[in-house]
């Protein structure tokens, strides 16, 4: 059996689909999780081969970037995840790198920034520009679709991308980006409400908490 070994931060960050999809998907793994003092020495050692996190270790091979990650996982299981019609993995694969690639690489300095008046300003930014312009384009192709989900009914990994993000909003845990971004978005907050009742969720969710 390959044999699977994610690192990442303590944290959900951008790992936390890879986790979804691995346990939606019934494939075990290490979920292995470092400090940021491992994480520097692991990076000085040569061991991540980008330099980044996370980094899946495939039979000890290092693979790095989180959407191809992901990608595997989907395919993993059965492959439920991850639809074989091109046209929808089309959609999928693009709504993964707006939240992965666009949205993140802009929200991510404001995570750091200490200063309570920059930090809102940064998020009002991002909301006002990238994250917008994502989040429209997720509620058009919800519309087209019908959803609950992106593709229609079935479950994949944009739907927990994003099932992820309306969570995060909603939890007030980023203060600027708190559950009013969702306001505009029925259809995203549908998703959002679908993605936590879908009984393998519902499940991670509470093997997480105990
Ligand atoms: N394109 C990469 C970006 C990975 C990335 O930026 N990871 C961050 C953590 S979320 C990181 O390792 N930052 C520390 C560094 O680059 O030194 C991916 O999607 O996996």
């Amino acid at each position: 059996m390959t044999q699977l070994r994610l690192t990442y931060f303590d944290a959900p960050g951008r790992a936390e689909p890879v986790r979804v999809a691995l346990f939606l998907a019934k494939v075990p793994f290490e979920d292995r999780r470092v400090q940021y003092p491992e994480f520097m020495a692991l990076k000085q050692s040569g061991a991540l081969p980008l330099g980044s996190l996370p980094m899946l270790e495939v039979d000890g091979r290092a693979i790095p970037q989180t959407a191809a990650i992901l990608r595997y996982a989907a395919r993993l299981g059965g492959g439920g995840l991850y639809p074989s019609d091109p046209r929808a993995a089309l959609l999928v694969d693009s709504v993964i790198d707006s939240f992965n690639d666009t949205v993140s690489h802009v929200l991510t300095p404001t995570l750091f920034e200490r200063d309570t008046a920059k930090r809102l300003e940064m998020r009002r930014a991002v909301l006002e520009g990238p994250l917008s312009k994502a989040l429209k384009f997720v509620e058009g192709i919800l519309a087209e679709t019908g959803g609950p989900f992106l593709t229609g009914a079935e479950l994949t990994i944009a739907d927990i991308v994003l099932g992820l993000n309306v969570a995060q909003f909603r939890s007030g845990a980023l203060d600027g980006l708190g559950p009013e971004v969702l306001e505009p978005y029925p259809r995203l907050r549908a998703l959002g409400d679908a993605y936590a009742a879908h009984p393998g969720v519902a499940d991670y969710a509470g093997r997480a908490k105990s």
